[in-house]
């Protein structure tokens, strides 16, 4: 199955790495919407947070122990938003299970601006 990031993880396509262990890979956004805007994602492939089982879950888990971390690495000093985006009406644009660690700048309040 050709992923995008599946091949990231294989060190196929190059990425600005901030962390790697057994199983998860961290790296920079190509089209980062804030100074620090990390990618993490498990090394196995799930398509989506739809795709999260009690069979995969220990690795989401494991996501979620290494993101403080990461974000640090990453460069967000004082606070960070944490965002996965699923499916079509979500704008999920690669279909391999990833968490934006966004921050390093005073974020908007809310996801819609307008609401703030
Ligand atoms: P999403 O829209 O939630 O599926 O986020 C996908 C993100 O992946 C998007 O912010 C841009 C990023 N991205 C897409 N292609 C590449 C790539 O080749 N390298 C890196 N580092 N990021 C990518």
């Amino acid at each position: 199955m050709d992923c995008l990031f599946c091949s990231i993880v294989k060190g196929e396509i190059p990425s600005n790495k901030v962390y790697e262990d057994e199983t998860v890979l961290a790296f920079r956004d190509i089209a980062p919407e804030a100074p620090c805007h990390v990618l993490v994602v498990p090394k196995t492939h799930i398509g989506s947070v739809d795709g999260i089982t009690a069979e995969n879950s220990a690795v989401v888990a494991h996501i979620f122990e290494c993101i403080p971390k990461i974000a640090k690495l990453g460069g967000a000093g004082n606070g960070y938003r944490v965002i996965t985006n699923c499916g079509p009406d979500a704008c999920q644009s690669v279909p391999h299970l990833h968490f934006h660690v966004i921050g390093g700048t005073q974020l908007p309040a809310h996801c819609f601006p307008e609401n703030d």
